[in-house]
C-alpha cells in the first residue's frame, strides 16, 4: 500500500539531547540506530548535533561537524542498497554543517530556523536541489520558554511559516522542495502546543507539507500527569501514548510528514488511523501522494 505520508525518525548524535542524548554519540552506535529506524519503516532519518531541547547551549559548526559527518556518511553507504530510497535529513541551522551533509549524502536541511540563522541557508538549499524543512520557533533555544505569547498562536505562526515560504521562494527554492513545521514545543506553553495541534488543519492553505514533530516532548508530561493526578511530568520513557495520539490526532487534521523516535509503533497506528481514513485522506490538501 502507498501511503500518504512519511515517517521521519530521530537520530540525535548529541551528549545532551532530552531524549536520547548520550546513547548514540560513537558513529558505529549511530549508523546501526539509523539502520533500525530503516527498518522500522523510517523513510527518512534525521541526524542532529545540536539539541535544541529548552535552555540547550549552541555548539560551535566544527564539533557539529564532528558529531554528524561520519554518521551521515556512513549511513548514505548503507542506504544506498536499501529498497524504498530512504532520505537523510540534517537537522541544523548553520550553512557550514549543511552544505557538508548534503555533499556526504544528505538531501533534506531540517532548519529549526526556518533560515532565519544562516544568511546563507537558503542559497545552498536553493543551489542543491535538497527539500528543507521550515520550523516555527519564537525566540531561541536557550531562552524560547521563558513566558512565550502569541496574539493568537496558529495564525502567528501560520503568518510567520507564509513569510519563511515566499522568502524561500523568494530565493530559488523549489516550492515543491519546501516542508513547513509548526515547531512543537519550540516557544510553546502546553497550551499553545494543544490549541497548534487541534487547529492544525488550518496550517493546510499554504500548501506546503505538514511537518509535526510532538515526539516524547514535555507538554506529554504535563497532559498525562494532570490527567492522573501525579505531581510530576510524566517520564520521557512514559510518553510513547501520548506520542502516538497526538501523531495520529495531526494525522487526521493533515500533517503529512511525522518526526518521532519510536518509528514503529507510530508507524503502526498511522496505519490504521489510514485504514480508517481512507489512503486518499492526507492527500486531499498537500497534493504529495502518488496519484490514484
Ligand atoms: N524538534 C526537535 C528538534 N528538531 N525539527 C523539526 N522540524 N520539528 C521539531 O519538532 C523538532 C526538530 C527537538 O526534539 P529532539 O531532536 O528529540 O531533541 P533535542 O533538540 O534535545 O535533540
Amino acid at each position: 500500500m502507498t501511503v500518504p505520508y512519511r515517517l521521519m525518525g530521530i537520530l540525535n548524535v548529541t551528549p545532551d539531547s532530552f531524549s536520547d542524548g548520550g546513547r548514540f554519540l560513537e558513529a558505529g552506535a549511530a549508523i546501526g540506530r539509523g539502520r533500525s529506524l530503516v527498518a522500522e519503516g523510517a523513510d527518512i532519518v534525521d541526524v542532529g548535533g545540536e539539541s535544541t531541547r529548552p535552555g540547550a547551549q549552541p555548539v560551535p559548526a566544527a564539533e557539529e561537524l564532528r558529531r554528524v559527518l561520519p554518521v551521515i556518511a556512513g549511513l548514505a553507504e548503507a542506504m544506498s542498497s536499501m529498497p524504498g530510497h530512504p532520505q537523510i535529513s540534517v537537522d541544523t541551522y548553520k550553512e557550514e554543517v549543511a552544505g557538508a551533509a548534503l555533499a556526504a549524502g544528505a538531501s533534506l536541511v531540517n532548519d529549526v530556523s526556518a533560515f532565519r540563522a544562516d544568511p546563507e541557508m537558503a542559497a545552498l538549499v536553493a543551489q542543491s536541489g535538497a527539500e528543507c524543512c521550515l520550523m516555527h520557533m519564537l525566540g531561541e533555544p536557550r531562552t524560547m520558554q521563558r513566558d512565550p505569547r502569541y496574539e493568537d498562536v496558529v495564525d502567528d505562526v501560520k503568518a510567520f511559516l507564509q513569510e519563511r515560504l515566499e522568502f524561500a521562494v523568494g530565493e530559488g527554492v523549489a516550492p515543491e522542495r519546501i516542508l513547513l513545521d509548526p515547531g512543537i514545543g519550540f516557544g510553546k506553553t502546553e497550551a499553545h502546543n494543544l490549541e497548534l495541534l487541534r487547529r492544525l488543519g488550518e496550517l493546510l492553505t499554504l500548501g506546503a507539507p505538514i511537518v509535526i514533530g510532538t515526539s516524547r516532548k514535555g507538554f506529554l508530561g504535563h497532559v498525562l500527569a494532570r490527567a492522573t493526578g501525579r505531581p510530576e511530568p510524566v517520564d520521557v520513557a512514559d510518553r510513547l501514548p501520548g506520542t502516538i495520539a497526538s501523531n495520529v490526532l495531526a494525522y487526521e487534521r493533515g500533517a503529512s510528514v511525522f518526526r518521532v523516535h519510536d518509528v514503529a509503533p507510530v508507524r503502526d497506528a498511522l496505519a490504521v488511523a489510514t485504514a480508517t481514513l481512507g489512503e486518499r485522506w492526507t492527500a486531499r490538501s498537500t497534493g504529495t501522494t502518488p496519484a490514484g
